[in-house]
Formats: C-alpha cells, structure tokens, sequence
C-alpha cells in the first residue's frame, strides 16, 4: 500500500482500519482511487478519493464549496428516497479538502467521497436505453437544482461556455498566430468565421435575460453518470468540479454532441462522424422527460441550436488550441486538435443537415 497515500488518507473522517487503496476507473482528469475500510474485522465501507487536477482546476477550494453546497442541497431534497447521492467526507479539520505539499514543495489537494456501490460507467454506448437514462439522470440533476439560489455558486472557470467569449478569444489568437500555423487552416476558420452569428445566439439572450440562468453541470458526457450495473437505471451524475451557471441548454447540447455521435464510412474521409438520429431522439426524450415541465418555451425552441452551437464551441476551442500550441487538452500526437478541430466541424455539418 502506497503510504504516503495512507498518510492523507488517514486525515478525512473515514471510519476503521485503511486495508487497500486501489487506483479506479476511467477519468482522464483527476486521479482516482477506492478505498477499503475494515470495521470490526468483518464489516467494510469504501470511499473515493481523489486528487485534484489543478491543471485544469486553478482553484479547487472555490470549487469545492460549489460541491459542497450542491451536493448538500441535494441530499436534503433526496435523502429519504432510494437513490445514492454523492457526499462530501470531510478531513478531520472540517475542511472538504487536504492540502498536501510533495517532496518538491509544490501543493496537492485531496478530497473524498462516499463510495457508490454496484454501479457502471459507459464511455461510449450506442444502447437506446443507456443513452436514455443518462439524459434522464443530467434532466434530473437540472430538475434536482432548478430552487437553488443561484448567487450562492461561484465561477470556478471563467466564461467556459461563452462561445461569444470563445469566438473573439479565437479572431485574436487567429491574429497573433504565434505558432505560425493559421495558413494552415483557413478553411476551417473560414467555417467559423461564417457562422459567427451562432456563436453570439446564446450569450445575448442571457445577457437580455431572454434565458435565464440556472445552475447546471456543464460537462454531460455519458461517462459522469453511475449507471446500476444490473439495471442500467441511473444511480447519480458525478463529476461535479464544473458545476456554474448557465443556460441548461449548455448541458443539453453538449449532452447530445458527445452522446449522439457516431463515426460513419465515408469515401473521402474513412473516420468521419455524424449525429445519430436515432439516439438523439432517446437523448431528447431521456432530458425531457425530467425537465420538459420546467424548461420555459424559449428554452424549448433552442434545444436543436443548443447542439449545433456546443459543436461549434467545441471545433473553436479545439482549433484554438491548436493555434496557441496545444497547451489545454492533451495531445497524443502533433496534430491531434486539428484533428478534433475537424471532426466537430464535420460533425457540426452533419447536424445543421440532419436537425429540423
Ligand atoms: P474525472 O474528472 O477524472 O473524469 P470522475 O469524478 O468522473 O473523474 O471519476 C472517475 C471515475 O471514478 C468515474 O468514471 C467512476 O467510474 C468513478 N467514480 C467517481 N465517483 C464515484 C463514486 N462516488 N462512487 C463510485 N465510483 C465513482
Ligand atoms: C474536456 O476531459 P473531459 O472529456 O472530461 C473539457 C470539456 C470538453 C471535452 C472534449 C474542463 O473534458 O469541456 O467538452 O474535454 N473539460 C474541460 O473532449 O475543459
Ligand atoms: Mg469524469
């Protein structure tokens, strides 16, 4: 057993003997670990732990309250019915996070959970039922959330889904080409530059109070919802450091983008993706059977575009990257955001052609 693991373990309120510490599941984000407690040599609890990526999380006590609050409020509403909810474990300070400096001075943060029992996770799924119930569980998170006082959460990453933001972070970036790669790419931005308008639809609506804004998880992908593992119902959505404001169509849209595609033969382009209509309707009709009754009508009418624009946000984002020197997302080989660049904005075509 890793002792210095042990060490930190051993500073939040979890109760028994520490009897293994295994690294668990799939994230690519955080490191990830279940724990196994022994009380009285026959009972067991498991816990989560986890370290913090402060890579992509620059201030994880602000994120961590937002955690807290939420996950509080959520247990209050839940706690008397049979479904597992995500609980904060708190160090024995009272803290919600440890600080730990390493051996070269520099600042880890841990934080725990409750373990969830007999669930599974799906990175990808092209099951109708499993598509359904992870939209059902975001529609429930949103629907869990729709009473919570809004000015109590913080912006842990400022304007992550202001595409409007995005696009003029993008024309600039474009300008300074300090890579020397735009005469690269100027298809793509040209693609870009010609869809500006949606780029802006969302943001000025809220910023005319048109959408209003709500609290929302801000990344919907399939593999951050607990599925049971005997009934694929869904159990909790995890994965809460992104938790802001936002209009729900945010978590809608890119809730269908990453769970609805699908790669189709093509002859010009062998791995190129397209939107599953199929599943999109099970997305859809997942989300809304938690939320129709709580969306407003404007909302309604911009669940189809919320799509097109979380793609479109997507190839921004990717493509700038790519421009700046790859410094955000992980690369696995030198052209590897032109590459995710150019497959959201295939797949962005693919939508605007296939969505009424
Ligand atoms: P990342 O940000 O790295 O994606 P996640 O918070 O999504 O990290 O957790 C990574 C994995 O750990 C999940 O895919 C899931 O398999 C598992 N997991 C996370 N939280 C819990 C929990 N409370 N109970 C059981 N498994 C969990
Ligand atoms: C990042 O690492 P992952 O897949 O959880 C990104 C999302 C993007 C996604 C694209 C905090 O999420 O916004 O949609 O990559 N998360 C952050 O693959 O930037
Ligand atoms: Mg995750």
């Amino acid at each position: 057993m890793n002792e210095n693991l042990k060490n930190i373990i051993s500073q939040f309120k979890i109760s028994g003997k520490i009897i293994s510490i295994e690294a668990h599941g799939n994230g690519i984000i955080n490191n990830t670990f279940v724990v196994t407690c022994e009380i009285n040599n026959k009972m067991y609890e498991k816990y989560l732990f986890q370290k913090i990526n402060t890579n992509a999380f620059k201030d994880p006590f602000r994120l961590m309250r937002n955690i807290e609050k939420v996950t509080n409020f959520i247990e209050n509403k839940i706690k008397s019915s049979k479904r597992p909810f995500l609980r904060v474990i708190l160090t024995k300070n009272n803290t919600c996070l440890y600080e730990h400096c390493d051996d070269f001075g520099n600042k880890e943060y841990y934080r725990a959970y409750n373990f969830i029992e007999d669930s599974s996770v799906y990175n990808k799924s092209t099951d109708p039922i499993i598509i359904y119930n992870a939209a059902k569980a975001f529609g429930n998170f949103q629907k869990m959330l729709i009473d919570y006082p809004i000015e109590d959460i913080e912006e842990t990453i400022p304007n992550f889904h202001n595409t409007k933001e995005r696009y003029k972070n993008f024309i600039k970036d474009i300008e300074c080409d300090i890579k020397k790669r735009v005469s690269t790419i100027t298809k793509e931005i040209e693609v870009i530059i010609k869809n500006q308008d949606k780029c802006n639809l969302l943001v000025d609506l809220l910023d005319k109070n048109i959408l209003k804004e709500r609290v929302i998880h801000n990344d919907t992908k399939i593999n951050n919802v607990l599925m049971n593992k005997n009934t694929n119902d869904f159990l909790t959505v995890i994965d809460l450091d992104t938790i802001m404001l936002g209009t729900p169509l945010y978590d809608y849209g890119d809730g269908v983008r990453s769970a609805c595609s699908a790669v189709i033969k093509n002859d010009q382009n062998p791995n190129s993706i397209t939107i599953d209509m199929e599943l999109f309707k099970y997305y859809t009709d997942g989300y809304l059977s938690e939320m129709a009754n709580y969306l407003s009508q404007v909302e309604i009418n911009y669940l189809a575009d919320s799509i097109l624009i979380m793609t479109l946000e997507l190839a921004i984002r990717f493509l700038n990257d790519y421009i700046n020197g790859d410094t955000y997302f992980k690369i696995d080989y030198p052209d590897h955001n032109l590459v995710r660049a150019r497959n959201q904005l295939n797949l962005f075509k693919e939508i605007e052609s296939k969505l009424p």
